[in-house]
């Protein structure tokens, strides 16, 4: 056969810019961007010697997996691909071609040999991919599997103690993960902090829809199914401050339910833990943060509550955030609320599951405005119901509505309320609990957030009846 060599060119080309974009389409300009994704950001897992941390020895084998199906992938693309592409043109209909008068390549269908030898090909491919060791990481992709699973690694020679192993359970609720350590007794939320060098089974729930547990740098996705409990194992070897995520839609706020992965020294983490494991300090409160700590505990009349002429309040901080006030305080039974146990508050440094940063500000408009800083979540929907912003028959599509009283954007604590709930979350803080900066070590890098402003956009309640309001919804 002559090789056309237009043709030849052509493939080259096509096959070639498809190969290339499956390795480097971050490099491509404009598109790159699309294509490629955030192949730098903090999440991801394409970048293992990146700037945001390298990626831990799960991950890393996750991704030496990935890499072998691509090459494997490339291998296909032009050996397959790119005789189709090439005949495609070579053999296309020529210029002037006449059916009736000019003669049809011979027709022909099926050849047993290159079928028969497209399926040993292809089994061939599929064992080096099972088995071939790759990468920086060397384990197999089979291997991989029981290493993630079932926290085994003959390369690593690391086996799960069958007997107690380091568990964290951990429980998904719409939107924020909670982390219950059953051999520490401590409950917190959002921040997950682990010892780094341990093998650590991770036990997956959910108190009501399906999530994902999705610590990107360290390990792969497993979700969270309703009725059962599915397992996962972490282990890191860097210390390091890691993103993770809800990787599976489950609802409304779904896109703001993150986690933090903090990843330290035995010493530090024995260290947590103690600090944990104490009680919050609020009989020695004074000022500012006391009448916090009397508005969170619904020992004052709120003046939304004052406007709409009740005489208790409907709806406390407390009747849903667990606050271990004394010394026989027990967290273990606390594990499946629904509600982010506060006690250790001022020691996290995100708030609404990793969302938004803690600090004042952030703090502040979240009491005042739940709904806004994420939609539809479950604290904004009790306040809301209980002032009649809503009832239960309100859509809860008010996120990109205008704004108007009836939906998110709502506030339901004046300024020196929520200057004084504040003041006192930030005191949330055990004074033996390792300091933040040594914890968490270098910090994610600030995500792309507008800067809350806390004047504008703010809707005070009116005289209008709770009718006319839904009304409005
Ligand atoms: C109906 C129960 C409920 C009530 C009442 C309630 N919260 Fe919450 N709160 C929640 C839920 C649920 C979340 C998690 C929201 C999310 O991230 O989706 C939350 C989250 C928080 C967080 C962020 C915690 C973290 O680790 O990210 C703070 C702080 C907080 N609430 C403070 C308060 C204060 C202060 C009050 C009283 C003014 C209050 N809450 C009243 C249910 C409630
Ligand atoms: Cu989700």
């Amino acid at each position: 056969m002559k090789i056309n060599a237009k043709s030849l060119v052509y493939t080259v080309i096509i096959v070639g810019a498809f190969v290339f974009l499956c390795f480097r389409a971050d490099k491509v300009p404009v598109i790159g961007s699309y294509l490629g994704g955030d192949l730098f950001g903090e999440q991801s897992t394409l970048n293992p010697d990146g700037v945001d941390g390298l990626l831990g020895p799960i991950a890393q084998s996750h991704y030496d997996s990935f890499m072998l199906t691509l090459w494997i992938t490339a291998l296909l693309c032009i050996t397959v691909g790119g005789p189709f592409v090439y005949a495609l043109f070579a053999f296309k209909e020529k210029k002037g071609f006449d059916p009736k008068k000019d003669k049809l390549p011979k027709q022909t269908h099926g050849n047993t040999k290159v079928e028969v030898s497209l399926i040993f090909y292809s089994i061939i491919l599929l064992l080096l991919i099972a088995f071939l060791p790759f990468g920086k990481e060397q384990i197999p992709s089979i291997e991989g599997v029981a290493y993630f699973f079932e926290g085994k690694s003959n390369k690593h020679k690391i086996t799960l103690p069958e007997k107690d192993p380091f568990t964290i359970n951990v429980t998904g609720h719409q939107w924020w993960f909670s982390f219950h350590y059953p051999a520490q007794g401590i409950v917190t939320s959002n921040e997950m902090v682990f010892p780094i060098n341990t093998p650590i089974k991770i036990n997956l729930e959910t108190n009501d829809v399906i999530h994902s547990f999705w610590l990107a740098k360290i390990a792969g996705k497993v979700d969270l199914m309703p009725g059962q409990t599915n397992r996962m194992w972490l282990y890191a070897d860097t210390e390091g401050n890691y993103s993770g995520q809800c990787a599976e839609f489950c609802g409304d706020s779904h896109a703001y339910m993150l986690f933090r992965g903090i990843a330290t020294s035995q010493d530090k983490f024995d260290k947590w833990v103690k600090a944990q494991k104490k009680p919050a300090e609020v009989e020695s409160l004074e000022g500012k943060a006391k009448d916090g700590y009397d508005l969170f505990m619904g020992k004052t009349l709120y003046a939304e509550s004052k406007k709409h002429g009740m005489e208790t309040n409907p709806v406390t901080c407390a009747t849903c955030h667990i606050l271990g006030t004394t010394e026989d305080y027990q967290f273990e039974p606390y594990r499946k609320s629904p509600y982010p146990n506060l006690t250790h508050f001022a020691e996290r440094t995100t708030i609404a599951a990793g969302w938004r940063d803690s600090n004042h500000d952030e703090i502040k408009k979240w009491i005042q405005q739940p709904g806004k800083v994420k939609p539809g979540n479950r604290m904004w929907e009790k306040f809301a119901q209980a002032y009649g912003v809503i009832n239960s028959d309100t859509t809860q599509d008010i996120w990109n509505r205008d704004e108007t009283e009836s939906n998110a954007h709502y506030e339901f604590f004046t300024d020196e309320e929520a200057d004084a709930i504040t003041a006192f979350l930030l005191s949330l803080k055990n004074q033996d609990a390792p300091d933040s900066n040594e914890l968490y070590g270098k910090p994610i890098k600030s995500r792309k957030q507008e800067p809350t402003t806390l004047d504008s956009n703010k809707v005070k309640a009116s005289g209008k009846s709770t009718k006319d309001k839904l009304a409005q919804n």
